[in-house]
């Protein structure tokens, strides 16, 4: 997710439950994570080399989630990232229109990659019928 701007969207349904993940420069050991705007729920977060990694719950679809990361190793600073959780909006655009679904139904049939899993929308590890599905309910649907 980018850290200044116009947030980057999550369009995989994790039934409400997705892992943030924050990468640093640096290895890091210990931080806070609170959301300050959007419904969802911050766990503990984990640690491991240069990641912080928040477990999200009770996240909602179609809205913008801010995570404020603060005190990392420390420091006593703090930031704000912006998420944008829209389920089926696998090109980003912030909206759920045909354009996803024929990105969608173009993959079927693909297993995910490093290229095509945005288009994995129920996470089967594979591009298929549910998946053009679950994008096509989702129609009309955009991130405020
Ligand atoms: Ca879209
Ligand atoms: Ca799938």
């Amino acid at each position: 997710m980018p850290l200044t701007g116009t947030s980057g969207v999550e369009d995989r349904d994790g039934s409400g439950s997705y892992l943030a993940v924050f990468t640093f420069d640096d290895p890091v050991t210990s931080g806070d994570a609170a959301i300050v705007s959007g419904t969802a729920t911050a766990g503990v977060p984990t640690f491991s080399g240069n990641e912080m990694r928040v477990p999200l719950a009770e996240v909602a679809d179609q809205q913008n989630v801010t995570i404020e990361v603060s005190n990392v190793d420390g420091d006593g600073g703090s930031d704000d990232v912006v998420f944008g959780f829209l389920k089926g909006d696998v090109n980003g655009d912030r909206t759920v229109k045909n354009t996803d679904v024929t990105q969608v139904k173009a993959a079927n049939g693909q297993l995910v990659t490093g290229s095509n899993f945005r288009d994995d929308i129920n996470l089967s590890g594979k591009v298929d019928k549910a998946d053009s599905q679950a994008v096509t309910a989702n129609k009309g649907h955009r991130l405020p």
